[in-house]
């Protein structure tokens, strides 16, 4: 009987175990992070950008009104840093204050991708928030992450787990 029990028992631990597993990796894929940057917040589209963005069924998961220094900015762009355009685009994302967000929604990467537009807003498809409210290459109103796993590093350098709901 004890061993049945124990048996059970050791059962329910690894369905709960599974389900939390599967829970994690499924909140990982439907998250994407971004930013509404220095442009956008100077030219007071804080407020029509959200609108944008929940109105397209993205959920809040955490939000935050910050700065970037040149350093964080330097960090947070690390991949393009033998790009040509690195130094310009450390020194403007680091000029003003930002808005940083976790957002949600199934197919969460590729779709709001869709919804910010091309990165030069000159190509970006009508209606888009880049071509909408985005000026040039360089000041192009929003960053959206372009993979689960930098939605999840760059999610994770401005958030922590108490800042998610
Ligand atoms: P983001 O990361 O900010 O969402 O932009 P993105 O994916 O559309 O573009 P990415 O290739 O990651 O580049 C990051 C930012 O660098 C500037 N950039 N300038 N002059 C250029 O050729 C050039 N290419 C990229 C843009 O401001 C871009 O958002
Ligand atoms: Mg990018």
């Amino acid at each position: 009987m004890t061993a049945f029990i124990s048996y059970a028992l050791l059962l329910n631990l690894r369905v709960v175990l599974l389900q939390k597993k599967f829970n994690q990796n499924k909140m990982s894929t439907n998250r994407t992070f971004t930013m509404i940057k220095p442009d956008a917040v100077a030219n007071g589209h804080i407020g029509a950008i959200i609108n944008d963005m929940t109105n397209a069924g993205f959920k809040i998961v955490a939000l935050k009104y910050t700065k970037l220094t040149a350093e964080t900015a330097g960090k947070f762009y690390e991949v393009h840093k033998d790009r040509p355009f690195y130094g310009e685009l450390v020194s403007f994302m680091s000029s003003g204050p930002i808005v940083a967000a976790i957002l949600e929604k199934d197919n969460a990467i590729e779709d709001f991708r869709k919804l910010i537009g091309s990165t030069n807003p000159a190509e970006a498809a009508e209606g888009t928030i880049r071509q909408k409210y985005a000026k040039s290459i360089d000041a192009n109103a929003v960053h959206g992450s372009d993979s689960d796993e930098n939605a999840q590093i760059e999610g994770d350098f401005f958030f922590t787990a108490q800042e998610r709901f």
